[in-house]
């Protein structure tokens, strides 16, 4: 292993800092810390490693990837000796997995836990960020690695009152360790997303009430989770490679295609079996039974409709199931969730749902939510209100870069970038799953860990030939971003109009579709061929 020289404190400047210690900077520090020998550390706010999984501890978190997929493919000792338990394992291990892969590589001697990053300010002359704890830290760098994640800033809604509110509340992304005791609890669930439809069939087994507060409708289906087979488990072992090669080929980075057929051409019958067939199996392949799905209207319908349809078979009150079924978008066109008892939950007694589309939560009282027409008392609130996705964490960081261009300026009508790793007057910074990158609409291993390469192979060129800065080009960022509209306007993906993918979630926040929808393979592609013509859309100084 490399000798890594001290860095920061007697004034040496670190070659990098990466701020973020989930996948994507565990990832980064081992490549740069081991492969380049860098000086390099991370600096991350938590106590410890995981990043999303270190964060999300609510009732139910688990991935929607399944277990082979949702897990590093670097490292071929890795993947053979970890044993994941479940098809879609639950937060506690996913986080032992990542705590793991900290020991084994010997990663933590190189990570400040509880270090949040306030600043980093970029500075002309000696080329080196200087980066800003809360803490009073001050360190520089020569490279800054934001591995700072896409779902990693908590959006707790600004709903008059909630200072007033005598019970407890949480967001889910901000858990407290020791878990919620719902026991006998009158609880309200705020959302309807992955996450609260993880969280209402869990909470609402010892809840003494759950009331879930529905503002958009949304699909869901059953994720069918289970324990894995000693079969299975020794044919992903064993095949490895393939599984791996499959999730390269894959629009979504999974290890399973979408199928060459078109819904509209499939005879309703078969189409109406294949669907079933989907729905029996579960998890997100349900999504790539049909090619057109995604990008035709008609043949989006007959996959919306199947499951309408679904939802009114399992929910018994046939006021309930409309409102649950009366879905306002395409399917898929936001993440599309899938669930463990989800709708059956809505047959328990001690569950409800309101339609806050239809009567609008006015304000939490110090009883509870009141809506325009009820008042409904609790006990616990739990917002399961998603994040700022794509760019909070960035603009929680006040970045600075040359001239004193804030990000948060540069970035006032939307995160314009090239190819999600850079922002033309931030030389030297990286994002890694960027806006502008496919990122969110995969499994999320596959593109960090083509980020994670990429951005070394970057550093080790540029180390290689003596260069010490780049930057992308005005005009580089202008090209990718008319890329990333048209990938974009390709799909049906900005119908949902109040998708966190468009930054509608957060009251103000330009209205921009920001990941990449032209799929990661294609992706990939593009970032080698950049590579390939001399690093293209960058400026390199010496
Ligand atoms: P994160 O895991 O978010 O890590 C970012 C880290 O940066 C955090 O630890 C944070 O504390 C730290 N940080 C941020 N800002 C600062 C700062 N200013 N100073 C210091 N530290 C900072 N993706 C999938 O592909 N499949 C799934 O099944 C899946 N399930 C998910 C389930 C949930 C509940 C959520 C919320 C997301 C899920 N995702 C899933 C997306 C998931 O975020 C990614 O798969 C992946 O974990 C992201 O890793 P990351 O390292 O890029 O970011
Ligand atoms: O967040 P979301 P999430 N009043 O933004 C509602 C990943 N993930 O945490 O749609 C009332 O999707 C909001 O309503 P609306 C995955 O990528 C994966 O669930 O804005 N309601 C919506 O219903 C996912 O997409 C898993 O009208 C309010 C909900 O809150 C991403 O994380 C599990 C409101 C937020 O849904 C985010 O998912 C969990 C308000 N003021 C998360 N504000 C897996 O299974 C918001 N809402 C892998």
């Amino acid at each position: 292993m490399t000798e890594v020289r001290s860095g920061g404190a007697q004034g040496v400047p670190f070659d990098a800092l990466i701020v973020g210690a989930g996948f994507s900077g565990l990832y980064q520090l081992l490549c740069l810390r081991d492969r380049l020998g860098l000086n390099v550390e991370i600096l991350e706010s938590a106590s410890g490693v995981g990043g999303t999984w270190y964060w999300n501890r609510y009732p139910g978190a688990r991935c929607d990837s399944e277990s082979h997929a949702y897990c590093y493919s670097f490292s071929d000792a890795l993947t053979q000796e970890w044993e994941w338990s479940e098809r879609y394992p639950g937060q506690p291990e996913i986080l032992r997995y990542l705590d793991h892969v900290a020991e084994r590589f010997d990663l933590k001697r190189s990570i400040r836990f509880d270090t949040r990053v306030t600043g980093a300010t970029y500075d002309e002359e000696s080329r080196l960020w200087e980066v800003t704890t809360a803490g009073g830290e001050r360190l520089s760098t020569r490279f800054l690695v934001a591995a700072v994640g896409c779902l990693s800033s908590a959006n707790v809604p600004d709903i008059p009152g909630l200072a007033s509110f005598a019970g407890r509340w949480y967001h889910t992304g901000e858990w407290p360790h020791g878990g919620v005791d719902f026991g006998g609890a009158r609880v309200g669930l705020v959302g309807t997303g992955s996450t609260g439809i993880q969280a209402a069939p869990v909470i609402a087994e010892t809840a003494a009430h759950l009331t879930v507060f529905q503002r958009t409708a949304n699909y869901s289906v059953p994720a069918r989770n289970a324990p894995l087979t000693q079969e299975f488990r020794r044919y992903a072992k064993e095949h490895a490679a393939d599984i791996r090669r499959t999730m390269h080929t894959s629009y979504n980075a999974h290890p399973f295609l979408i199928s060459d057929r078109r819904a509209v051409d499939t005879p309703q019958k078969e189409r109406e079996a294949i669907y079933e067939a989907a729905w029996a199996k579960g998890g997100l392949q349900f999504r790539a039974t049909f090619r057109d799905l995604l990008s035709d209207p008609a043949a989006n319908e007959t996959a919306a409709t199947f499951i309408k349809n679904k939802i009114r078979e399992i929910v018994k009150d046939p006021l309930t199931a409309e409102k649950l079924a009366a879905i306002d978008h395409p399917y898929a066109a936001k993440r599309p969730p899938i669930d463990t008892g989800y709708f059956e939950t809505f047959n328990r007694d001690n569950v409800t749902l309101v339609d806050v589309r239809a009567t609008p939560i006015e304000r939490i009282t110090p009883e509870g939510i009141r809506t325009r027409d009820a008042e409904y008392p609790l006990d616990i609130i739990v917002f399961a209100t998603g994040f700022d996705a794509m760019t909070g964490a960035m603009l929680r960081m006040d970045i600075r870069g040359r001239d004193g261009l804030r990000l948060a300026d540069a970035w006032a009508a939307g995160p314009r970038n090239y190819l999600g790793l850079q922002v033309a007057g931030f030389p030297n910074l990286f994002m890694v799953t960027g806006p502008g990158s496919p990122s969110v609409l995969c499994n999320m291993p596959v593109p960090i860990e083509q980020h994670v390469e990429w951005i070394t192979a970057y550093i080790d060129h540029m180390r290689r030939n003596g260069l010490s800065s780049i930057e992308t080009t005005e005009a580089a960022m202008d090209a990718w971003v008319a890329q990333v509209n048209e990938a974009a306007a390709a799909t049906l993906l900005p119908q949902a109009s109040h998708s966190w993918y468009l930054g509608a979630n957060v009251p103000g926040k330009p209205r921009v579709f920001m990941p990449y929808a032209g799929g990661m393979p294609k992706y990939r592609r593009i970032c080698a061929d950049v590579a390939a013509n001399g690093y293209e859309g960058f400026v390199l100084g010496a």
